[in-house]
């Protein structure tokens, strides 16, 4: 039986509350922007309603008005209404809390008028409250990283979250976006709206990229509102260029020509292999070797060390030994596969 009362009561209630919403049949419209301070002169509904005219004792306070308590609502406490019928509001108002998206944010007041002590009519009054922008476009975070490969081709693409406005104004919460970016970064911006109201952002690759000419990039993507004056929010985006191994080592240069003594000491190197390889990690770790061009009989007399290039004598040069030796050396670099690149060491025996 309880249980029937308060469902009856429930269904009163929002019965009742229904057709207060509904009612297109009101006697004063008012507007009042949002976040106004309390007390804010909202109307006259004595002067609206012309009561003074049809009643000459408006003057002497015989005529009063009251706001009927709507206790179905949180509407009675919103506003507050003199006893001579001026309508002003009862606290700050908030159109995010008291409204949602996509509706008109109103609220409805009824006001018993009396002749003294004889009730004359309820007035129904609607108070439209006006969005204000007070509410900038937020990205879910500050910031983003990402990464795109070097080989990364133009249209490769990395996804970002959207930015949302709580305004329920349709103008104040509207957001288009833009891409802030130095003239040459390789970057552009992918903005496709969805059915939920939300956007689907991508920062897409319009041109190749090379990370040994530029490994990072730094791009803020811009949210701006539709308010007058808009405002916006910002998501700034990291990007770093993974290295991918598109380059050889280069000699520094592709022939050496040196002189030696016969009575080189063995622990002095004769000369030191230089390649340079701009990639990054192991793909531009260079190593060196004696390339499989030169001779045994010629490789024996010396001693490469891999990691510094140094090249040392290894046995003593002796009168059997030619004049001039030939050898091919090799740079390597890490990466997988490895790219290499060859360089000429010719050596000329000087006799002291
Ligand atoms: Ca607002
Ligand atoms: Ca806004
Ligand atoms: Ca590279
Ligand atoms: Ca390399």
């Amino acid at each position: 039986m309880e249980v029937g009362c308060v469902w009856n009561t429930y269904l009163l209630a929002n019965v009742l509350n229904l057709l207060l919403h509904s009612c297109v049949c009101v006697d004063l419209s008012y507007h009042v922007e949002e976040e106004s301070s309390p007390f804010t002169f909202v109307g006259d509904i004595a002067a609206d309603t012309q009561m003074e005219e049809t009643d000459s004792l408006v003057g002497n306070n015989f005529i009063t008005y009251n706001q009927m308590q709507q206790q179905w609502t949180e509407n009675s406490h919103l506003f507050n209404v003199t006893q001579d019928g001026k309508l002003y509001t009862a606290q700050t108002l908030d159109a995010e809390k008291l409204c949602t998206y996509e509706s008109e944010c109103v609220r409805y007041i009824k006001v018993a008028v009396h002749r003294r002590k004889t009730f004359l009519k309820v007035i129904k009054i609607k108070v439209i409250i006006e969005d204000i922008n007070d509410h900038s476009p937020e990205f879910p975070q500050k910031e983003i990283n990402m990464t795109f490969d070097e080989r990364d081709g133009e249209g490769a693409e990395e996804l970002i979250p959207d930015a949302f406005d709580k305004d329920v104004g349709m103008e104040n919460s509207e957001i288009t976006y833009k891409l802030k970016k130095q003239f040459s970064d390789p970057f552009i911006l992918s903005v496709r709206k969805t059915i939920t109201g939300g956007a689907k952002i991508g920062i897409i690759l319009g041109d190749k990229l090379d990370r040994e000419i530029q490994d990072s990039y730094n791009l803020e993507v811009i949210a701006n509102d539709g308010g007058q004056p808009s405002k916006q929010g910002i998501l700034h985006v990291h990007i770093k260029i993974i290295d991918v191994n598109d380059n050889s080592p280069v000699f520094s240069q592709h022939i050496y020509n040196i002189s030696i003594k016969n009575t080189h000491p063995n622990n002095n190197p004769i000369l030191t292999l230089s390649a340079k390889d701009p990639d990054s990690g192991n793909n531009g770790k260079v190593s060196y070797f004696f390339s499989s061009k030169t001779p045994e009989r010629t490789r024996q007399y010396f001693r490469l060390n891999q990691q510094t290039g140094e090249l040392f004598v290894e046995k003593p040069l002796t009168s059997q030994t030619k004049n001039i030796l030939k050898m091919y050396v090799e740079a390597k670099d890490g990466g997988n596969p490895s790219l290499n690149s060859f360089a000429i060491v010719r050596i000329e025996r000087v006799c002291v």
